[in-house]
């Protein structure tokens, strides 16, 4: 079999980029490990910037986040038992996030793929990249037993951040920036109306809480814990009694609690890899990039590599020049740095890090203070969590 593009990975970058270039008339076929109830099993992000919804709007797959998606034009941090808004609006040209799961946007996009007819391959086992070197490249795999070889122009992984793509680079050719933080989120949903229109980010001597929803009648909830705890352990009541403890009085007054379900904890890491292209092979999203999921950013820039290397791959076909995917790695990494940037001070400000001592707690006390006394600070804050333009 012969297409033009293999993307390996069907999360939400894979299927992004195979609506994207569809419309442009470019075939590629996705192949993905997992069954896709497993992925839309998973539960994940849940804000959009307005780049992302532009993007899907692009692929004509914004319909449903249109009618269901919540507008949010602000957020609150809560310190010292006080909630302070962040009006981004206001101080960012009016630009607002959207407020809709990663799992319902994967489900539009896999839905309209099929509705168009583009070729995927699920529970595709052992595929691997070859030849990306050279100007042969092919993806083989097995599916229902056989064994498949695809060739292609471009191998494109976008198979998260324990995909085979990145692993398939020869050692000297990458470089890797990784930092581990020494806690994990506990997450859970609950089909409960949300304690806040607007999220909630929670600095608190027992640790971080953020209090975000998936809609006006289900909430979901994150609380920082110890890398080494196991969901299990919380039962339903310890879980909102923590919750409760680490946001203002009048807040915690207002928690609706009921059955907790999808309780799971992830661990906070960033993680940078470099180059984003070898040859024939691009890397996309979580391939190439983890950030800790305090700033929102993780799908939000896995769409903007899409963006790039979209581009890059439209001039290619359509103008011969090779100067948009030569051009990828450099523009999604500047872009890449910016907001691991960001997620890394967001999670250094909000969490308790035990072995900071009681100075570094004083400089976080100090840092959320200058905050929210300090529009230049605050402006700062919001240009980032709406997203920087791509
Ligand atoms: P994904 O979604 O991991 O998809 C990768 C796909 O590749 C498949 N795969 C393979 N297929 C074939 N062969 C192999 N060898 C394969 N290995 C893997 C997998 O089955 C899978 O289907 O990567 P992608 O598309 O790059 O998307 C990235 C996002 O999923 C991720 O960045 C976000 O979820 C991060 N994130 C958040 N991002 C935001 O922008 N805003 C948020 O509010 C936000 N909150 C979060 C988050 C991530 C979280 N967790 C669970 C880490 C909250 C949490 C709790
Ligand atoms: C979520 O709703 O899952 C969510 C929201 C904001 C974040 C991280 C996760 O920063």
């Amino acid at each position: 079999m012969r297409t033009q593009i293999v993307i390996i990975g069907s999360g939400p970058s894979g299927l992004l980029l195979g609506q994207l270039l569809h419309h442009s008339g470019i075939d590629a076929v996705v192949l993905d490990r997992a069954t896709h109830e497993h992925i839309l099993g998973r539960v994940r992000a849940g804000v959009l910037e307005e780049g992302t919804v532009a993007l899907m709007e692009q692929c004509e797959a914004a319909q449903r986040l249109h009618a269901e998606g919540l507008v949010h034009d602000g957020f609150s941090l809560a310190f010292d038992g006080v909630l302070h808004r962040i009006d981004l609006a206001g101080l960012t040209d009016g630009k607002c996030v959207t407020v809709y799961g990663q799992t319902e946007l994967t489900r539009d996009l896999m839905e309209q793929r099929a509705r168009n007819g583009g070729v995927s391959y699920y529970q595709a086992e052992n595929a691997q990249p070859h030849g990306f070197d050279g100007a042969s490249p092919h993806v083989t795999f097995q599916h229902d037993g056989v064994e498949h070889r695809i060739d292609c122009d471009f191998i494109v992984g976008c198979d998260g951040f324990h995909g085979v793509s990145r692993k398939s680079v020869p050692q000297d050719a990458i470089r890797t920036f990784e930092r581990v933080y020494p806690f994990g989120w506990l997450g859970a949903l609950a089909e409960v109306p949300p304690v806040d229109p607007e999220l909630i980010y929670a600095h608190h001597e027992r640790g971080f809480a953020l209090c975000s929803m998936r809609s006006r009648s289900r909430s979901r909830y994150y609380i920082q814990c110890g890398i080494d705890e196991r969901a299990e352990d919380w039962s339903d009541v310890r879980f909102w009694d923590e919750l409760r403890r680490r946001l203002p009085e009048q807040d915690a007054a207002r928690v609706t609690v009921g059955e907790t379900f999808e309780k799971s904890i992830v661990p906070l890491r960033s993680f940078v890899a470099e180059p984003m292209r070898f040859g024939r092979l691009f890397l996309v999203g979580d391939a190439a990039h983890i950030v800790p999921p305090t700033g929102a950013k993780g799908l939000n820039l896995a769409v903007s590599d899409v963006h790039y290397l979209f581009e890059g791959l439209r001039e290619f076909y359509a103008e011969k020049s090779h100067a948009g995917i030569d051009a990828y790695s450099q523009r999604a990494l500047s872009r890449v740095w910016k907001a691991v940037r960001f997620s890394w001070s967001m999670t250094m400000l909000l969490h308790r890090f035990p072995d900071e001592g009681c100075f570094g707690a004083k400089m976080q006390e100090a840092e959320l203070n200058y905050l929210v006394q300090s529009r230049a600070a605050t402006t700062a804050m919001a240009e980032n969590y709406v997203g920087l333009p791509f």
